[in-house]
């Protein structure tokens, strides 16, 4: 037998992940008190088919069995996130001991099973009472979000040194607070503003507490790339991972037509709104000043805030899932832009409407090489939601997603050929679940759940990322 030449390193993380809110169910058991979620779901109407958190799928009394799937698929790492209102149901002061076993359980299992907890602080999800108090547009969230995850890293951290403290702030503070879609659903532009920069300040705090209670710990925020492309011209991307674009855009009825400048100004916008805001700051210390000079809401940054919020996370958590093609529009005469679904590229979509496209992966990571040169990169998150349907013979077939992920983890092992400092790849997500304001429709995991039954099957994605793995770990051919 000879040694083969292996393109992962042997410490490559291989994983999956989830959140507590997809997931756990027991919404209101053993001390929980209601989060923000809990209350967005129980108002009707703002969760597709009526879906609910209440049960999810029932991690929280089946735990073990997902740990033994796990095992099963033979991952090493699992991504999961702490339900802050199970843990301290106050969002302050003394934790909830029942919530804290449940914690303290799953990750001995985990450890048990030889697959290393990754732990997200705050997937979405908050206590109400701190909701009713203005959630992250509340400024005092910065800190009692710090005390919250240096008193988690305190209680786990002799068994867990992967912290991630927030998942995606873009979400939270666009979708959440300037839109309508999540809860408290403020729909207000300058409430979204001041949550932006609370969010990356709560960040900083939190990876300041969690630096306190010991070196050994890597710190990051979690931050969903969507590398950009201008809709129409040739397009030409380099390996910066920016759009280069020449040739006419078209405009829509009724739209002003565009020069190629603004299509490509519009891909620098749509990528700094949506990439360089959330991801250079701990780095420079400053928002892109393009941004900043382009936005209509400022948040409130206080003297000192950037000082706090200059500090470099250990490594680079990144959920990848497709890229945004990009149109320029002029909205009251001012250059901005708009994500456009464009099917007819011959490229699948998933069932939430994204493109399979993983060279945007392959440009992401490249960029990440190049622009935060050396700083390790785990993808956190990456994965392709399908309305799955289980055979009479009782197996999901699900080639699509085989296709997705194969594809996307090839792109990871021709970029680490390149030099990219990968270190992991987690699949979205390890089980069906729910899919947040859209409900139960879009089906993500490798595992497939009966949601009547709450049985789990592991699906033909499952199965193929199992031998993957198996073969990428192995040392002899
Ligand atoms: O399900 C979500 C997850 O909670 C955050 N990242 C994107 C996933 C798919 O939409």
């Amino acid at each position: 037998m000879k040694e083969k030449k292996k393109v992962f390193p042997a410490d490559f993380a291989w994983g999956a992940a989830t959140s507590a809110y997809q997931i756990e169910g027991a919404w209101n058991e053993d001390g929980k008190s209601e989060s923000n979620w809990d209350r967005w779901a129980h108002t009707p109407g703002k969760i597709k088919g009526g879906g609910t958190g209440d049960v999810a799928v029932d991690h929280y009394h089946r735990w073990k069995e997902d740990v033994g799937l796990m095992k099963q698929l033979q991952i090493n790492a699992y991504r999961f996130s702490i339900a802050w209102s199970r843990i301290q149901p106050a969002g302050r002061g003394s934790l909830n001991p029942k919530g804290v076993s449940f914690y303290d359980k799953l990750i001995d299992s985990l450890l048990e099973s030889g697959i290393e907890p990754f732990v997200t602080l705050c997937h979405y999800d908050i206590p109400q009472i701190l909701e009713d108090r203005g959630g992250w547009v509340n400024r005092e969230m910065t800190d009692w979000f710090s005390e919250y995850a240096g008193k988690i890293v305190h209680l786990f951290g002799s068994r867990v040194t992967k912290w991630m403290t927030i998942n995606e702030p873009i979400c939270i503070a666009k979708g959440h607070y300037a839109a309508t879609v999540e809860p408290p659903g403020l729909g207000d532009p300058q409430a979204g503003a001041d949550a932006a920069h609370h969010l990356m300040l709560a960040h900083a705090k939190a990876q300041r507490a969690i630096r306190a209670c010991g070196q050994k710990y890597q710190v990051a925020l979690v931050n969903c790339i969507f590398p950009s492309e201008p809709y129409t011209g040739p397009v030409k991307s380099d390996s910066d991972g920016f759009a280069r674009m020449s040739g006419d855009i078209n405009s829509a009825e009724g739209e002003e037509p565009v020069t190629p400048e603004d299509a490509a100004a519009a891909a620098y916008l749509q990528d700094g709104y949506t990439n360089r805001w959330w991801m250079e700051p701990p780095f420079t210390g400053r928002y892109p000043q393009d941004i900043w000079a382009h936005m209509e809401h400022h948040p409130d940054v206080i003297e000192g805030d950037m000082d706090i919020i200059k500090a470099k996370p250990d490594f680079l958590a990144i959920n990848y899932y497709t890229r945004y093609l990009v149109r320029a529009v002029r909205s009251k005469g001012k250059l901005s832009w708009k994500g456009i679904p464009v099917k007819e590229r011959g490229n699948s979509y998933s069932s939430m409407g994204w493109e399979v496209y993983p060279e945007g992966l392959y440009n992401t990571l490249l960029r990440l090489k190049k622009e935060y040169a050396g700083t390790p990169v785990y993808i956190t998150e990456n994965g392709f939601a399908f309305e799955d349907k289980i055979s009479d013979n009782g197996t999901i077939e699900d080639d699509y997603r085989v296709d997705y992920l194969r594809r996307h983890i090839d792109i990871c092992g021709k970029a680490l050929a390149e030099g990219v400092n990968l270190k992991g790849y987690f699949v979205w997500s390890l089980l069906d679940n729910l899919e947040w304001e859209t409900g139960w429709g879009q089906r993500f995991g490798i595992i497939y759940t009966d949601y009547k039954t709450l049985n789990r099957t592991v699906k033909k994605s499952g199965l193929w990322y199992r031998d993957f793995i198996a073969s990428a770990t192995s040392k002899k051919t």
